[in-house]
């Protein structure tokens, strides 16, 4: 599709084409639409811009991705067709390893995301095995000894609460980007960062280069002082001002 540069919902359309094309490409499940229709609807409500409230999260997220001792990003159908090469140059900035994990239960699916990700820059990217990690009964249960299993934060965008549950169970701390701030996932991660994981990773990377030099001391306090549940309150605050403004 030709959308020209000029049109008002530009952006927009560019992301949702990419969705397009990661499921004609057999990256994304079909159902990876639905789960795109509804960020979009927040996206709206949040004005389709990175909110005050995010901003503290991404930072948040920087400082806890920086002092992390075994990151591991996780990577679904969505996020690859979104954000391939961005999560491969946030893995490169912190050492993060990839992990693919999907909820779609797919062998062939899961191939083809390391693929598209090799494709875009990656030199390893870690795949699911038979080990499991506890408190889980969906496909999202079988994890890579070397990557989830034994990492300390994992960073998981648009994910579903029952693994972001899980994971905690697991002592794993998890940082999750996801739109709407009421989801289930978002109330139980560590740190929810209420934005487009097309705005967000990008963010998130630059704050990674500004931080990058830190003393320890500094990514502590901003970890200390972050409030996961007052953020999500204010995101939520942030969506009611726009809709009056409306
Ligand atoms: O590839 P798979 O099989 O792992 O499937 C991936 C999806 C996303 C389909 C799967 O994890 C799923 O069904 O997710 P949910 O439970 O629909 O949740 C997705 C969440 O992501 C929703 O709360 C959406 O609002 C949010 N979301 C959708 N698009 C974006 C987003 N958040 C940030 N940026 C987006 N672009």
């Amino acid at each position: 599709m030709k959308v020209p540069k000029s049109h008002p919902r530009y952006a927009s359309l560019m992301t949702r084409e990419k969705i397009a094309k990661g499921v004609e490409k057999g990256i994304t499940s079909i159902h990876g639409l639905i789960a795109h229709g509804r960020g979009e609807a927040f996206d709206y409500l949040i004005g389709e811009k990175t909110t005050e409230a995010a901003k503290k999260s991404i930072n948040a997220a920087a400082s806890l991705l920086l002092l992390a001792k075994n990151p591991v990003i996780s990577v679904n159908g969505n996020a690859a067709a979104l954000v391939a090469k961005e999560l491969v140059e946030l893995s490169k900035s912190i050492s993060a390893k990839l992990e693919v994990n999907i909820f779609h239960s797919s062998k062939q699916r899961e191939r083809k995301i390391k693929a598209h990700l090799v494709k875009n820059g990656a030199k390893e990217v870690l795949i699911p095995g038979n080990t499991k990690i506890k408190y889980l009964e969906s496909n999202r249960k079988y994890v890579n000894k070397h990557g989830i299993y034994k990492a300390d934060i994992v960073f998981v965008p648009l994910e579903d609460g029952d693994r972001t549950e899980a994971l905690i169970k697991n002592r794993k701390k998890v940082i999750v980007v996801d739109l709407n701030p009421m989801s289930r996932s978002a109330k139980r991660a560590t740190i929810s960062i209420a934005d487009n994981i097309v705005r967000a990773v990008p963010l998130l990377i630059e704050t990674i280069k500004q931080y990058k030099k830190p003393n320890s001391k500094k990514l502590e306090k901003i970890i200390k002082n972050y409030d996961n549940k007052k953020v999500l309150k204010e995101a939520l605050r942030e969506i009611n001002r726009n809709l009056i403004k409306k």
